[in-house]
């Protein structure tokens, strides 16, 4: 019997993409959780297998030749798994091409884009004292949240998924684009997202894996709390120096 994946994950939308990939592939794994509020992403053994010091990374103990290999960032681990089980990513190139297009698409625009619009809107108010300065980032990347989910929702009509069969891409956007409603986009806006939704949340293994990690997650800390200001700290105004002595001090 082969040994289980180790799943390097918090229970953040990038991290649900790999336990959701992970629950329809049908793999065994062991999950490996990265506090990313306190610091643990700068750990030498975690950034060892995940130098830009973000989470999801996995370790497959059975890589290629029955070698143990590990895989950052959620796009090549999502297309690592589907190569491996050959499973949601097809082997024919013109499917494939365009598989690789939606989850580019996602990894390129909608991370980014979501990422910044929480940031703006849950974290800088506790960061920033006048919130004048915050209102253009507010605005900016609520705007591109819209725009992303536009482009995603004419795709999707007349489509049951993004890219074909349903797929890695697919997987990819779903932990995103489920949380819109929180930077106050209206679902009614876009029926052939809503419907989408709809139709990956009914499949059972994602109803497994979006709740992978689930009695990790805390309740935001309040604002000014000993707690918000250590992950503040290890999360926000990141530089190289910051990351270079958060590595030092956790060696
Ligand atoms: N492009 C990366 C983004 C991963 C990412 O941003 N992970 C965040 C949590 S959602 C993280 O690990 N943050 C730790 C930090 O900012 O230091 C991926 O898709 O794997």
């Amino acid at each position: 019997m082969t040994s289980p994946i180790e799943l390097y994950f918090w229970p953040t939308p990038n991290g649900l993409k790999i336990s959701i990939a992970l629950e329809e592939m049908g793999l065994a794994y062991v999950l490996k959780p990265v506090a990313i509020g306190k610091g643990d992403q700068f750990k030498p053994d975690f950034m060892a297998i995940s130098p830009n010091n973000r989470m999801p990374a996995i370790i497959d103990p059975d890589g290629p030749g029955g070698e143990p290999i590990s895989v950052f960032e959620s796009g090549a681990i999502l297309q690592y798994l589907g190569r491996k089980t050959g499973k949601f990513y097809p082997g024919d190139e013109r499917a494939r091409v365009v598989v690789d297009e939606w989850l580019f698409w996602q990894m390129a625009g909608v991370g980014p884009m979501f990422g910044q619009a929480s940031h703006f809107r849950n974290y800088a108010p506790n960061l920033v004292d006048d919130p004048e300065k915050i209102a253009y980032g507010v605005a900016r990347y609520n705007n591109e949240v819209n725009r992303l989910l536009g482009v995603l929702d004419r795709r999707l009509d007349g489509r049951a998924f993004v890219a074909g069969d349903y797929s890695i891409a697919d997987m990819a956007s779903y932990p995103w684009i489920k949380i819109a409603a929180v930077f106050g986009q209206d679902f009614a806006a876009f029926p052939h997202v809503q419907a989408w939704l709809d139709r990956i949340a009914a499949r059972p293994a994602v109803q497994r894996g979006v709740v992978v990690g689930a009695e990790l997650r805390r309740p935001p800390p309040a604002p000014g709390s000993a707690e918000q200001k250590e992950a503040a700290k290890a999360l926000f105004g990141q530089t190289n120096a910051s990351v270079t002595a958060a590595l030092k001090g956790q060696a």
